[in-house]
């Protein structure tokens, strides 16, 4: 059987679209290990599973040629200086792309790919930033009191990896400095 076009809305403000296959929400305990500052994480963590970022995802079969498309909506925050973020992954097959279009808020994307080599990009509203295949990637939010909300398309065969960065970090952080957010190298890097 062919399958059909499909269209959905994406009404602004609202965020959240109209189709929606797959609702995830990752709150502060399944960032274990993730933040710099341990113990501003387990403080938090003893008050309350703060709602870190929560993903719409629209499924399609998990195939070649298909594209798999949601919105990523990361709330504004901080575990210590360290402002609160997705995270992050390389894509399973490694040489798959992935395009992200900034609807709301402030924040950057932190990339790198494996041998090394790093980038951050700044993501505003009205931004299309591109993700070139082999660079993982990883939003944060940088807005005092937005949400960062982005829309994605990617490969649906892509898959994710996150143990890769769940053992080592990104080689770069975003911290919230005396002029606002900056850019430091991650000095737990291994
Ligand atoms: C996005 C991300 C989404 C959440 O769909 O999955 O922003 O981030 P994590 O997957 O790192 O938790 C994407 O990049 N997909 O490939
Ligand atoms: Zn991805």
């Amino acid at each position: 059987m062919v399958d059909l076009p499909f269209t959905f809305t994406l009404p602004t403000p609202q965020v959240i679209p109209s189709k929606v296959d797959n609702h995830i929400e990752r709150r502060l305990s399944a960032m274990q290990g993730q933040f710099l500052d341990q113990e501003a994480f387990n403080k938090m963590l003893s008050v309350e599973d703060r709602l870190i970022y929560q993903v719409y995802e629209i499924k399609r079969p998990e195939v070649e040629g298909e594209l798999l498309m949601g919105v990523s909506i990361v709330h504004p925050g901080k575990v210590g200086s360290e402002f609160f973020m997705t995270k992050g992954h390389f894509h399973s097959v490694l040489e798959t792309s992935e395009i992200y279009y900034c609807l709301r808020g402030e924040g950057f994307m932190v990339m790198e790919t494996p041998e090394g080599e790093t980038s951050v990009e700044e993501l505003s509203p009205g931004k299309v930033l591109y993700v070139p295949p082999r660079w993982a990637h990883r939003s944060v939010c940088t807005s005092r009191q937005e949400d960062l909300v982005t829309f994605f398309v990617y490969p649906a065969n892509a898959g994710h990896d996150y143990g890769t960065i769940e053992r080592q970090g990104f080689r770069k952080l975003v911290i919230d400095g005396p002029g606002g957010p900056e850019i430091v190298d991650n000095p737990r890097y291994s």
